[in-house]
């Protein structure tokens, strides 16, 4: 009796011991920017009356924003090399982009290819969701104020392209098909994280629409946690 107890009690302990030992690894950081920063510009919003009202007014937006410290926002952090396994599942999560109040929240998003990604339109005015890609079909959809929603599913990778709306000129977004999930892009803290990497070796790439790109390579080992940080200086 006492052996058998013995016993499962290592099985258990060994394979808690193995869970942990493989447990993958992470990369964490912040993204900073410390070069000049571009005049606020202008949205006539008053082009449309709808975009004007529930904006209360013209707005201003700001080609790279920055929070305290000089954090940037929409930095889109990923690995760009050294990942061994190539076949990764799109998740079944819908990527969404809102265009209420006539801008695109969020700016910019990454998506893995075969997964979905789904436009609202809350406001009830026209839109057009204009996606520029190169690799996967353009395409050029209009949604009038009755239709609330647009899903597009992109079935290949593909790094960047705009979508923009050419009701709205003020309205771009940024779309990165993905082959794998080891991306994010930064909040207004420029804190970022990836997690669940497995032990290797890894050029990670911080992009940002108006800033030259900035790279870095980092071993990420079992359970551990390697720290990045990026800044950028240098429009492109
Ligand atoms: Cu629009």
């Amino acid at each position: 009796m006492f052996k058998k107890f013995f016993f499962i009690i290592t099985f258990i302990f060994s394979l808690t011991l193995n869970t942990y030992a493989f447990a993958d690894g992470s990369i964490v950081g912040t993204v900073k920017y410390d070069g000049p920063l571009p005049s606020a510009r202008l949205i006539h919003m008053d082009a449309d009356p709808i975009c004007y009202a529930v904006n209360k007014g013209n707005t201003h937006t700001q080609a790279i924003v920055v929070g305290d410290n000089n954090t940037l926002s929409d930095a889109f952090v990923y690995i760009k090399n050294g990942l061994t396994k190539t076949d990764y599942p799109a998740p079944p999560q819908d990527v969404v982009i809102n265009q209420g109040g006539c801008n695109y929240t969020p700016h910019i998003i990454g998506v893995m290819a075969g997964q979905k990604v789904k436009f609202l339109n809350p406001d009830g005015t026209l839109h057009n969701v204009h996606g520029l890609c190169q690799i996967n079909p353009e395409f050029n959809e209009s949604m009038p104020d009755f239709r609330k929603e647009l899903e597009i599913t992109f079935n290949k990778p593909e790094f960047m392209f705009q979508v923009q709306c050419d009701v709205h000129p003020w309205m771009k977004a940024w779309i990165a098909v993905m082959s794998h999930p080891f991306f994010t892009v930064t909040g207004s803290d420029g804190k970022f994280e990836i997690k669940n990497i497995p032990a290797g070796t890894y050029t990670i790439e911080a992009w940002h629409e108006k800033l030259e790109s900035q790279t870095a390579t980092v071993t990420v080992t079992d359970n551990s946690s390697q720290k990045i940080d990026f800044t950028f200086s240098e429009p492109k």
